[in-house]
Order: structure tokens, then C-alpha cells, then sequence
């Protein structure tokens, strides 16, 4: 027998590989105030913040205590544009349809926590919240659309946060693992694929969208953002426990963002940079596939004077809840340097140093495929689990034509190279199971909170004050989507 024989190369994408399109109940659901929804981290979250600076904020990570009580006492001197979203909670019927055309296998999407429990605190969730759901579970299996949902997608209710200042508080991990077992229990027979949270790793960053937290209640936002994150991990590793026990076949992951980071030069203290760096980037998923924390960091803790509370009990919770998968979502990679701010910027979204052989999108992101095969080689190196890309997309703005039309050859051009990219990790013998495009219908950007910033194969008719007729549009690469699935990315 030959090698070739008992292992065989791959250069096709599996044949039950998951094709689809991602989003977030905040960014497009709308409704925020439906059906005894309470109101989100999310719904705080301001575009023009009339308060903090007079004009519009181009980056709404994060939130301080001032200016939540601003927004709460005066929602009619600012815009929340995630408090609308694209209206999918009315019109949930069409855009799955528009997926189903399109020949969608799965769909991402999370549920909001507080269409659940409106405060967090309630004893009995909402029926109306959860209601809902069936229905955009119902109407995805129609079209045999495999729903994969995430728990926590930037979103927490904003009682937790003015009761608790978010996750820093251990009282979160009950709290959630309350809300975990009550969605896993009702949508059992419906939902088999789970994520915890969203790019957990981006608490580093934004401390309000990830964690619920107003940073300027902490001493110190680095250290509040690793504890956080420790509650967040042992909050997840429950909800894994209670996945496999409600749901037998269940395959729940983790998620980060995967930012690689690239050494400047062949000086080894470059390179040696770019080793922290990307252990930092990947601290994440090391907790959550191998539970438990990994050696280096604990130096890294007593260098930038971290100190977390934990419990006896953490470590076993801990192990006993290791993730099926790992999921990523990839937009970019970064440069790094020996240079003494580089353990800050490894958590961070802007790199000051530019990659001489990337271009960049509108919004200054470099655009780099290889970095997407990169990533997934290393990753599965590093735990040899099956990932799932589960956001990788151009954010651009689009121009409606004079014939009602979007052609977004940019768009189609980006995604090749990245399918392109993953078809190559594939054949590097990496185990991928699915991609799906981040925001595939248009919907509210996270970071900047504009509509102008669109990912979607759907065109939404639809400004960044909210107005417009909310029309679904198929954009030209909707078509050339479609063409991708149906030959299961052979024809690019
Ligand atoms: C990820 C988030 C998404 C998302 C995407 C694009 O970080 O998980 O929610 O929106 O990035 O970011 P942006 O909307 O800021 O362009």
C-alpha cells in the first residue's frame, strides 16, 4: 500500500461543507422594543453621540457611565441605529427565502438575550422572545437551512450592566448559564450548531460591547477585560456542559477574532513579537479547546500586573467544558514589532504599522487571503479540532446604479480570494467545516453603527439615519454566490 493511498489529498471542499451567510440579532432584528424585549448593551449604543463629542463617533465600542445616563435620559438627542437594524424581526420570511435562492446550507445568527429575559433577571423567561425564534428556526428548515446560533453576540441586557458593571462580576455566570439552558432546552430539536460568544477575544478592545462593561467604573480596563473574560470562559464551559446534556449530537464552539500577526522584519526580536503576539491573539481558544490556561500566560499577567479571582472549582469547570470546534472570523492581518506598547496592540483592531503589500478596504482594513490560510493552518495545528470560518466579508460602500442595481465586482473579487484561501488550508490537510459571509444581507456595522458599511449579497434600501424603504435588493455577487455553492466552491 502507498501513502497516497491510505491518506488522500484533498482538493475539494468536503462534500457536506456548510455554505452561508452570518449576522447578529443587534444588527439587524430591529423591534427593540417588541413583544416585552428589554433593552441591550446594544440598544446603547450610539451613532451620533451628541454628548461625548457633538458629532459622529466612528468607532462605538465603548460606552462610559456618563454617557449611558446621557442616552437614558435623553434617546431623542442621539441615534441608535442598532435599535432598528434591518427590521429582520418583520421581515424574516423574505430574507430566509432570499438565503434559500442563494442555496444556503446554514445560517449564523444570534439570539437576543434579552428578547429572553428582558433584565436578566427574570424567573420565567418571555414566551414572546422565544416565540420567535421558532419561527426563524421553522422557516430555516423549510429550505433545509441549518441554523447555527450564537448565544452572546454583543449583546447583554443593560440592567446587568448598571446592576453589575457587566462580566466583571462573577454573578454573571449563573445568570447566564440560566439563559443558556432555557434556549438550549426549548430549540433542541432545532438548532444542533452553537457558539458561545462572539469573539471573545475582542473584550481587549471593547470592553462595553464585549463584556457589558462601563470602563470607566475599573481601575484598570486590562485587568477588568482578562476578568471578565474569565467569567465569560466559565460561563461558556457551562453552557457546553448543558449542550451536550439537552443535546446529545450538539457541536458548540468558541470564537475569535483572528488577527495574524505578521513580524516587521527577520530581526528575531521581531519575530519573537510576533510568537506573543499571536499567543495572545489565540489565549482564547487555548482556554476554551484545551481547558485550561495556558503557561505563558502567566507571565504576561505579572508583567502587565493582572491579577484574576478565581474558585476552587474554575479549573475543573473549566476542563469539563471544552468546545467541539473553533470558530473565527477573519477580516485582516497586522504587523508587528519589538516595540514596547506591541502587548497592547496585539488585542487591538488598528495596527500602526502598515503592510507594504496589502491594499485596504474603505475603512483602512488590510485586505490579505493568505492570512485567512495562515490562520486556519496554524490553528489546526495548534488543537487539531474542525473550525468553521464563521465571518470573513468586505465591508464597502455601495452605490445603487442607474439600473437599480449593486455590482459589487470588489466584493465578488474579495470573497474569491478568501474561499480561494480556504480551499488551499483545506488541501494543506486542515479540517474546515464551513464559512459563512459575515453580514450577507446588509445590516448595522458593528464598530462604526453606520448602514453605509455594507457586507451583504442583499442591497438594503436603507441610510445611516434609518431612512429608506427597507427594499431587499440582490446585489451581483448574490448571483455569483449562489454560483460558488452550487458547484461547492469549485467554480469560483
Ligand atoms: C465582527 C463582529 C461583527 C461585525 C464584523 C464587522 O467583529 O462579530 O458583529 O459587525 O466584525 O465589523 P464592522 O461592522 O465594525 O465592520
Amino acid at each position: 500500500m502507498k501513502y497516497s493511498q491510505i491518506k488522500k489529498l484533498n482538493t475539494h471542499f468536503p462534500k457536506h461543507f456548510l455554505w452561508g451567510g452570518a449576522t447578529a440579532a443587534n444588527q439587524i432584528e430591529g423591534a427593540f422594543d417588541k413583544d416585552g424585549k428589554g433593552l441591550s448593551t446594544s440598544d446603547m449604543a450610539a451613532y451620533k453621540d451628541p454628548y461625548a463629542s457633538g458629532k459622529v463617533d466612528n468607532f462605538t465600542f465603548n460606552v462610559t457611565s456618563k454617557e449611558l445616563e446621557f442616552y437614558e435620559n435623553h434617546p431623542e438627542k442621539t441615534l441608535f441605529p442598532k435599535r432598528w437594524g434591518i427590521d429582520f424581526y418583520h421581515n424574516y420570511k423574505e430574507d430566509i427565502a432570499l438565503f434559500a435562492e442563494m442555496g444556503f446550507n446554514v445560517f449564523r445568527l444570534s439570539i437576543s438575550w434579552v428578547r429572553i429575559f428582558p433584565t436578566g433577571l427574570e424567573s420565567a423567561p418571555n414566551e414572546a422572545g422565544l416565540a420567535f425564534y421558532d419561527k426563524v428556526f421553522d422557516e430555516c428548515a423549510k429550505y433545509g437551512i441549518e441554523p447555527l446560533v450564537t448565544m452572546s453576540h454583543y449583546e447583554m441586557p443593560i440592567e446587568l450592566t448598571k446592576k453589575y458593571n457587566g462580566w466583571v462580576n462573577r454573578a454573571l455566570v449563573q445568570i447566564f448559564e440560566k439563559y443558556a439552558k432555557v434556549i438550549l432546552e426549548r430549540y433542541k430539536h432545532k438548532v444542533k450548531y452553537w457558539i458561545t460568544f462572539n469573539e471573545m477575544n475582542m473584550n481587549l478592545n471593547s470592553l462595553y460591547t464585549g463584556a457589558g462593561v462601563l470602563a470607566d467604573l475599573v481601575d484598570n480596563p486590562l485587568q477588568a477585560a482578562y476578568q471578565a473574560s474569565h467569567h465569560q470562559f466559565l460561563a461558556s464551559a457551562l453552557a457546553v456542559k448543558a449542550a451536550r446534556d439537552i443535546i446529545p449530537d450538539a457541536k458548540v464552539g468558541c470564537m475569535i477574532n483572528h488577527i495574524e500577526s505578521y513580524a516587521k522584519t527577520t530581526k528575531p526580536e521581531d519575530q519573537l513579537q510576533s510568537v506573543k503576539s499571536n499567543q495572545l491573539n489565540m489565549f482564547y481558544p487555548d482556554v476554551q479547546a484545551r481547558g485550561e490556561y495556558p503557561s505563558y500566560i502567566t507571565r504576561y499577567f505579572a508583567d502587565q500586573n493582572i491579577d484574576i479571582q478565581m474558585q476552587d472549582e474554575d479549573e475543573a469547570i473549566l476542563r469539563e467544558g471544552k468546545v467541539d470546534y473553533v470558530a473565527i472570523s477573519y477580516y485582516m492581518s497586522h504587523v508587528t514589532e519589538a516595540r514596547e506598547d506591541a502587548a497592547k496592540l496585539a488585542g487591538s483592531f488598528d495596527s500602526p504599522i502598515k503592510n507594504e503589500y496589502l491594499k485596504l478596504t474603505q475603512w483602512d482594513w488590510p485586505i490579505d487571503a493568505t492570512g485567512l490560510r495562515i490562520a486556519l493552518i496554524k490553528l489546526y495545528d495548534r488543537y487539531e479540532l474542525p473550525l468553521f470560518v464563521a465571518e470573513n466579508g468586505l465591508g464597502a460602500k455601495d452605490v445603487l446604479s442607474s439600473d437599480d442595481n449593486i455590482h459589487d465586482d470588489y466584493r465578488i473579487d474579495y470573497l474569491k480570494q478568501h474561499i480561494a484561501a480556504v480551499k488551499d488550508a483545506i488541501e494543506d490537510g486542515v479540517d474546515v467545516f464551513g464559512y459563512t459571509v459575515w453580514g450577507c444581507i446588509d445590516l448595522i456595522s458593528c464598530g462604526t453603527s453606520q448602514m453605509s458599511k455594507r457586507y451583504g449579497f442583499i442591497y438594503v434600501d436603507q441610510d445611516d439615519q434609518g431612512k429608506g424603504s427597507l427594499k431587499r435588493i440582490p446585489k451581483d455577487s448574490f448571483y455569483w454566490y449562489k454560483k460558488v455553492i452550487a458547484s461547492n466552491g469549485e467554480d469560483l
